[in-house]
């Protein structure tokens, strides 16, 4: 009973796509997702994937927490399964851009990890981080975009550090601090995503895809 993309990988598979886990260690509960079995060595469970418009992302908190969409296109796994993935290990987190040139940028952190609902779903992530993305979620430049420590907000939960409502802002879930410099999960049209990962990402910027996986270490 595989319980992430790690588990896969070592039980030898090596085709990246959709496989079923068992994250809460009972048959009953499988969770679809979309497993990176190439980069970086394989082993990576997707928690966040985009590929094109279809699926939006500004949603409420129990759709946050839940999950929606489907693995192999657009997704957030859910908040829950995120925690329940990382809270027995430590995991790296990655991230990759693809911009309309196909282009794929990345950046990898060494430690991430989420906190259950009643700790409002707090970041904790760590370095050292490295990529061609560059750090846009902790070493920002501006203390309002450091996005550790920071507890999950959408539009309808406000649990950011900033005076007013940034999910609702900027239109998506995330960790904002005030408000943040990275930030995938905005509205798709490049007029209307601010900052998906300044400053190498700019507002304006048509992006072709994202993704967000993660491995236990
Ligand atoms: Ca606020």
């Amino acid at each position: 009973m595989p319980k992430d993309c790690k588990d896969l990988c070592e039980e030898g598979q090596t085709t990246t796509g959709v496989y079923d886990i068992y994250p809460y260690r009972t048959l009953t509960i499988p969770i679809s997702v979309y497993c990176d079995m190439t980069t970086m060595g394989g082993g990576w469970t997707a928690i966040q994937k985009r590929v094109d418009g279809s699926v939006r992302f500004n949603r409420t908190w129990t759709e946050y927490k839940n999950g929606f969409g489907s693995p192999a296109q657009n997704v957030w796994i859910g908040n829950d399964v995120i925690h329940k993935l990382t809270k027995e290990n430590t995991s790296s987190l990655y991230v990759s851009i693809t911009l309309q040139d196909g282009t794929t940028l990345y950046e990898m952190y060494d430690r991430f990890s989420v906190s259950d609902e009643a700790g409002k779903y707090q970041l904790f992530l760590a370095g050292p981080a490295t990529g061609t993305l560059g750090d846009s979620m902790l070493n920002t430049g501006y203390s309002g975009g450091n996005l550790y420590g920071m507890y999950f907000s959408t539009p309808d939960r406000d649990n950011d550090v900033g005076a007013g409502n940034c999910a609702a802002l900027k239109r998506g879930g995330w960790w904002f601090n005030d408000c943040h410099q990275a930030f995938l999960n905005g509205p798709w049209s490049p007029g209307d995503w601010s900052w998906p990962w300044y400053p190498t990402v700019r507002s304006g910027t048509s992006v072709k895809g994202t993704t967000m996986m993660i491995r236990r270490n």
